[in-house]
C-alpha cells in the first residue's frame, strides 16, 4: 500500500466546498493526460452529484482517445468564474497548461487549486499539491486517491484510468511498471475496467497517416558519436503523410529500441517551435538533465522540450579513397 500524501485532506476540501470544478489537462495530450482528466472530472461528478464539472484542453483530445467516456466532453480553454476550484492533472509546471499566460489566474492564488502529477519537480504550485513521482502515471495517483477518499469507481471511469496507466507504461512494459502498477491495474480490471478496448485502440490499432508518418520516423533515424539514435520530422512530413501532431506519439518508443545507445531522439516542428521527446533504457543517462538544457524536463527515462525555431538538415558526405582487394594466390 502507498503512504498517503499530505494535502489529500484539504484537496478533498476543496472539491467538496465547490460549485464548479474545472478540470485541466496538459497541451498536446497523451494517455495519461486525458485518462486523468476525465478519470478525476467523472469521480468528482460522482462522488458530488450536485456539482458542476468541466473538461479543459488548450488542445483537442487525439482521435486515438475519443473512445473514452466523456471525452467529447473536453473543451478547449475556460471562463473562469471567481468561485470556480480547479484541478489540474499530469502537468509538470504551470506552462505545460499553455494557459499560464492567458489564465494567470490559475496559478497566483486566485483559485482554489488541486494538483496531481507524478513528475518530479517542485510541484507546489497549487493550494493542495497531490504529487507522487514514484509512481508511473497520474491515473495511479488518482486510483490510489479513490481508495484515501472512499469514492467508488465505475466500469467508465476504470476505463479512463486504465488509459493513462497504460499509456505511460508503454503498455506495461517500461521499468517504470512496478508492482503496485500491476495491482492498480487489477483493481480497475475488478472495477470493470475494459482492458482490451484500451488495448486494441490504442496498440493494435493505428490510422494509416500515423503509420507513414512513422515509416519517416524509421527512415531517417541516424545515429550520433555520442550514442544517440536520433530522427526529425519536419512540417512538410506532417504535410505529406496526413497526420497530426499528436500521430507522432509512439513512435519514439521504436528509434529507443536501436540496441546499444545511449538514449534517442525525435525532433519534430510546429508552429515555429522544435519539440524534442528524449528517452533512454539506461540507468546511468538522465534524459531530464538533457531537456534540462534546452528549457525542458520530464522524467530520467523520458523527457522532452520545445525551443522556437525550425529544423535544418545537415548532411555529411566523405570521400574514401577505395583500396584494391588484396591480391589471393591459389
Ligand atoms: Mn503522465
Amino acid at each position: 500500500m502507498v503512504t498517503s500524501l499530505p494535502d489529500t485532506g484539504k484537496a478533498q476540501k476543496i472539491l467538496a466546498d465547490a460549485k464548479h470544478v474545472l478540470c485541466i489537462c496538459h497541451r498536446n495530450p497523451d494517455g495519461d493526460a486525458i485518462g486523468s482528466l476525465l478519470g478525476i472530472g467523472l469521480l468528482i461528478e460522482r462522488a458530488f452529484p450536485d456539482k458542476e464539472v468541466t473538461f479543459h484542453c488548450v488542445d483537442p483530445v487525439p482521435e486515438s482517445f475519443l473512445f473514452l467516456p466523456a471525452a467529447f466532453r473536453v473543451q478547449r480553454a475556460p471562463i473562469l468564474k471567481p468561485d470556480d476550484a480547479i484541478v489540474i492533472v499530469d502537468c509538470a509546471v504551470p506552462k505545460m497548461t499553455e494557459m499560464h499566460e492567458t489564465h494567470p489566474q490559475l496559478f497566483d492564488g486566485s483559485h482554489q487549486t488541486v494538483w496531481i502529477d507524478h513528475h518530479p519537480g517542485p510541484a507546489n504550485f497549487a493550494t493542495a499539491n497531490l504529487v507522487r513521482s514514484t509512481a508511473a502515471s497520474t491515473c495511479e495517483i488518482i486510483t490510489d486517491l479513490t481508495k484515501e477518499w472512499n469514492w467508488s469507481l465505475t466500469p467508465d471511469i476504470a476505463t479512463c484510468l486504465l488509459t493513462g496507466i497504460f499509456t505511460d507504461t508503454g503498455g506495461l512494459l517500461h521499468s517504470n511498471t512496478s508492482s503496485h502498477v500491476y495491482r492498480t491495474v487489477a483493481r480497475l480490471m475488478r472495477e470493470g475496467g475494459r482492458r482490451q478496448e484500451v488495448v486494441d485502440t490504442i496498440y493494435r490499432k493505428q490510422q494509416l497517416s500515423t503509420l507513414r508518418l512513422w515509416g519517416r520516423v524509421l527512415e531517417k533515424i541516424s545515429l550520433t558519436e555520442e550514442g544517440g539514435a536520433v530522427s526529425a520530422v519536419t512540417e512538410g512530413d506532417f504535410r505529406s503523410t496526413g497526420a497530426d501532431y499528436a500521430e507522432l506519439t509512439g513512435a519514439i518508443d521504436y528509434v529507443n529500441a536501436v540496441p546499444g545507445m545511449r538514449f534517442s531522439m525525435v525532433l519534430s516542428e510546429r508552429d515555429g517551435k522544435v519539440k524534442g521527446s528524449i528517452r533512454t533504457l539506461r540507468d546511468d543517462v538522465d534524459v531530464a538533465e538533457m531537456a534540462g538544457k534546452f528549457h525542458g524536463g520530464g522524467h530520467k527515462r523520458a523527457a522532452g522540450f520545445a525551443i522556437p525555431g525550425k529544423l535544418k538538415p545537415e548532411f555529411r558526405w566523405k570521400v574514401v579513397e577505395e583500396t584494391p582487394p588484396e591480391e589471393t594466390g591459389k
